[in-house]
């Protein structure tokens, strides 16, 4: 029995020596060199690979998505009819956290101003409201949204979030829907978006959305934080209102189109924090480990975990 590594960007070797060790009984092929005879390939663990890669394996069973999103799988046409598995793992998890309160602080800490001071050697300090003055607000209540929102709550911010459903999290005003998108923009002063990209939910984040954020914060203006997915948000909009002061200021760990252009003016825009799609990264260790207790389970009768709904797309 085979899996096969197809992965766009990244090393398929150092996946294969984790998994080659995780799942020893399994033959470990490589797409695109030393994918072997596709027929006997029954796991894919896939990372932007065309669709066409894992379709020309008759037997396939079940795709792994290997990042917590599957926005890479589902908007390819010809994607085999099989499960899709994503990746819910509390390394993922913790790393997103880390990345959301590291931007949601750095700019209720005021550090973009305190660097452009440093540059300039001035010793002066600016008014600090305390995190309970400021209102987070967190577009998505998923597995990652919500890790972040009660991380972002035990540092004492106002907290709340938006997800499909309604949701109960301690510490955390839970808004549902489109019905309650405008209150729960109203209340908000930095908006963390941590949605997955769907068809509802491309270029969701335009000049419109910014412009009903809340405007009489504790910051002096709304604060935009992105590590979903590029495609929710409209750059041009975004450039826009940073630029006419809209929105305060932005971080942006993903782009419409990656790797950000050397053109895209957002480069250039001293408001904007940009990380290079980093924000939460696959360990190969971590994930692998993951994907072979999934496969265990599953060859031992066991149900798969996680499975990607492909009507709602996440
Ligand atoms: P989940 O599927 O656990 O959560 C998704 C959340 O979004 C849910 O709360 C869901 O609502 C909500 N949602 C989806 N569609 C809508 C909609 N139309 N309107 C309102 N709410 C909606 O995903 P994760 O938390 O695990 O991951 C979120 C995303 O983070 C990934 O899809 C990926 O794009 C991104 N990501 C980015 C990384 C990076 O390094 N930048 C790394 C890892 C992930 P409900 O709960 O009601 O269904
Ligand atoms: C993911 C990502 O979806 O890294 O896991 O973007």
């Amino acid at each position: 029995m085979s899996l096969l590594i197809a992965v766009k960007g990244w090393n398929p070797a150092a996946w294969a020596a984790r998994l080659g060790k995780h799942l020893p009984e399994h033959e470990v092929r490589s797409w695109p060199d030393a994918i072997g005879e596709p027929a006997a390939i029954r796991y894919a663990l896939a990372w932007k690979a065309p669709a066409e890669a894992l379709a020309a394996c008759p037997n396939l069973e079940v795709i792994f998505s290997l990042g917590a999103g599957v926005d890479h799988l589902l908007a390819q046409p010809g994607l085999p009819d099989v499960p899709v598995v994503r990746v819910v793992d509390p390394d993922l998890t913790a790393r997103m956290t880390e990345w959301v309160v590291l931007q949601v602080l750095l700019h209720h800490r005021q550090h973009l101003a305190y660097a452009a001071q440093q540059r300039e050697g001035v010793w002066r300090d600016l008014e600090q409201p305390a995190a309970r003055q400021v209102r987070v607000g967190l577009l998505g209540l998923g597995v990652l949204g919500a890790d972040a929102a009660k991380a972002l709550a035990r540092l004492r911010f106002d907290v709340a979030g938006w997800a499909r459903g309604p949701k109960r999290i301690d510490g955390v005003a839970c808004y549902a829907g489109e019905g309650e998108l405008d209150a729960f923009l109203a209340r908000t002063d930095i908006l963390v978006n941590l949605l997955p990209l769907t068809p509802e939910t491309h270029g969701l984040v335009d000049y419109g959305l910014v412009s009903r954020l809340a405007r009489d914060g504790a910051l002096g203006g709304p604060v935009f934080i992105n590590a979903g997915r590029g495609g929710s948000q409209v750059e041009a909009d975004l450039v826009r209102a940073l630029t006419d002061g809209t929105l305060k200021a932005a971080s942006l760990d993903v782009f419409e189109t990656e790797p950000l252009p050397a053109s895209s003016p957002l480069w250039a825009l001293e408001n904007v924090v940009i990380t290079p799609h980093v924000a939460a990264e696959s360990d190969p260790e971590a994930i692998s480990a993951y994907v072979a207790e999934q496969i265990r389970a599953y060859e031992a009768g066991g149900e798969l975990r996680n499975l990607v709904d492909k009507a709602t797309g996440y």
